[in-house]
């Protein structure tokens, strides 16, 4: 499998979990400004979307959209519980988190990089953002990952959209639970191999 990525974007969450389930991938690095690949390559071809993340599998097939992505490659790995069994209510309660964190924290957060937004709309995005962070913040306080005792593909994607905050000035501190839940994270041996191969621009 290979994995087109940029660093620091919301690629790392599937980039994360290939390193979790131990698999076999490349890195492919995108350049999102150049839409060019490492190898040199127009990454428009590849991905007609023109972003980040998407897997291409051994037999060709690319899949696009991180929270599709992460739960195809924890059903590679049931046996790794990354996510609960395809059909049951635990399934529907992660992709109830996925698509949570895609559309109000991911979304809600990626605009705050447009330097061209003025600051006022900026502060209302920021006030809205605080308030999913109060909704995290309570749920945390109650259990070390999303969506129990068990680190899944949700919390690989939380993780990564709120690695963000540090480009926005925002002060996570203000939630204690979601500070200790990312430093949690921080210690898992898969996310430091990962943070440390895009930060040597691996690809
Ligand atoms: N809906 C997509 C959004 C992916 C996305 O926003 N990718 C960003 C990086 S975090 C990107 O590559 N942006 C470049 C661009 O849109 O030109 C997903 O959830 O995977």
């Amino acid at each position: 499998m290979k994995l087109y990525y940029a660093p620091n974007t919301c690629s790392l969450s599937p980039h994360i979990v290939l390193r979790e389930l131990e698999l076999e991938f490349e890195l492919v690095k995108v350049d999102n400004r150049s839409k060019r690949t490492s190898d040199g390559r127009d990454f428009l071809t590849i991905n007609p979307k023109g972003y980040v993340a998407a897997l291409e599998l051994e037999d060709g097939k690319m899949l696009t959209e991180g929270p599709a992505i992460v739960q195809f490659l924890a059903d590679l790995k049931p046996e790794r519980t990354l996510a609960p069994p395809a059909g049951s209510w635990e399934r529907v309660r992660l992709q109830e988190w996925l698509n949570f964190i895609t559309s109000e924290i991911h979304a809600g957060s990626a605009l705050l990089f447009n330097s061209q937004l003025p600051e006022e709309v900026k502060s209302l995005l920021r006030e809205k953002l605080f308030r999913r962070f109060d909704l995290l913040e309570n749920t945390l306080s109650e259990k070390n990952f999303l969506t129990g005792a068990f680190f899944t593909v949700a919390d690989a994607y939380l993780y990564t959209v709120l690695g963000w905050c540090r480009y926005f000035a925002i002060e996570l501190k203000n939630w204690p639970a979601l500070t200790a839940y990312i430093a949690r994270i921080d210690e898992r041996p898969a996310v430091q191999a990962a943070l440390i191969a895009e930060a040597s621009c691996q690809g």
